[in-house]
């Protein structure tokens, strides 16, 4: 009798399991609710974004050839971050650390931190990874899938309208001064050399992805550092790109994502910004809400289980970026922050 029970009991345990995974995964996939741009919010004026200049950084950062740590344009494009956030008048450092990749490859990275009005307590943080993927490990022709990818889009996009904006506001005087917030940029290394796709034989590693977001959510560059909310940004250039709300930020900074979206469409962007729920993501944005306790929300292609056809393939080069998509991620994320600005001003 003992024996059949155990046995029951066994067996019911098993599937049981099965069925709260899936339950899981399908709660991810429900739309979650969110009222569409019912806050009429102001928008204060703002400086341009210039479109063709963040397609300039983007080409440039192409131009050095793929930025995979250990090599030689990954150092170069390093160095030219730090020398344009100090042009633009920026207070800039390097936080240098070892990561070690799934595979035990000891990565020499770098986090670039770039501050402005480093004195102010209220502080929009903003990021993107910076580094390119070592492989093309989606790419339809096998025979290159172990040579590194341009990452025009996944690496280069993101970082090419953090410049512009980086660029934009530091040169203002005046009225469009940015004076009552401060805010911070940092690139983050590392964060693409994760476990290849099509490696069947390597036991799947866990945080393999994000090496330096995880470095600096603990090891933060200013100690108690921490922010109102921040906002990555990730495969932000492709042309027609579309911008769901993801999982983790809608989990973690709902308010945040609500405040991004509204603000896009009443500048015109909704056709990229789209009140859609799409399931959680592991990315940078992941370690910051939860290891350092800042909600952060994630601009990111991702639709259906797809971050876009060229994805992870030799295919992701500058052609498939767009100067419009560029520009309604840059103007977007100015807006914001020239409302974050005035909101405090009137406090
Ligand atoms: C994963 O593929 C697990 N996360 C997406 C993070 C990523 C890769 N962003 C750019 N490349
Ligand atoms: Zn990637």
């Amino acid at each position: 009798m003992n024996d059949i029970l155990r046995f029951a009991t066994g067996w019911f345990k098993l599937p049981a399991l099965g069925v709260w995974l899936c339950i899981i995964a399908a709660c991810q996939e429900q739309p979650k609710e969110m009222p569409q741009n019912t806050t009429k919010l102001i928008l204060h004026p703002t400086p341009e974004f210039n479109a063709d200049s963040a397609y300039t950084f983007v080409e440039q950062q192409v131009a050095l050839g793929p930025r995979v740590p250990n090599t030689e344009p990954h150092r170069k494009a390093a160095e030219m971050f730090l020398s344009a956030f100090r042009r633009f008048g920026w207070e800039v450092q390097a936080q240098d650390f070892e990561a070690i990749a799934y595979n035990g490859t000891i990565l020499k990275s770098r986090n670039i931190i770039a501050s402005y009005n480093p004195q102010a307590k209220r502080r929009i943080l903003l990021a993107a990874h910076w580094d390119t993927r070592p492989y093309a490990d989606m790419d339809e022709d096998k025979s290159r899938r172990r040579e590194a990818i341009d990452g025009a889009n996944d690496g280069g996009s993101g970082v090419g309208v953090l410049l512009e904006i980086a660029r934009v506001i530091g040169k203002q005087q005046d009225s469009l001064k940015i004076s009552h917030i401060g805010i911070d940029i940092i690139l983050f290394d590392s964060e693409d050399y994760g476990q290849p796709q099509d490696e069947e034989q390597v036991a799947f590693k866990k945080d393999s992805w994000c090496l330096g977001s995880q470095h600096w959510a603990k090891n933060k560059h200013r100690e108690g550092y921490t922010a109102y909310y921040g906002i990555l940004l990730d495969m932000v250039g492709a042309k027609d790109a579309r911008f769901l709300l993801e999982g983790h930020s809608m989990e973690y900074a709902p308010s945040v994502v609500k405040k991004v979206w509204d603000t896009a469409h009443q500048l015109g962007f909704g056709k990229y910004f789209v009140y859609e729920a799409t399931n959680s993501l592991i990315d940078d944005h992941l370690y910051v809400n939860q290891l350092a306790g800042i909600p952060m929300i994630d601009i990111i292609q991702y639709e259906k289980g797809s971050f876009g056809s060229f994805w992870h393939t030799h295919r992701d080069k500058m052609d498939i970026i767009s100067k419009e998509t560029l520009y309604a991620v840059g103007k977007t994320v100015l807006q914001v922050l020239y409302n974050e600005d005035a909101a405090i001003a009137e406090q």
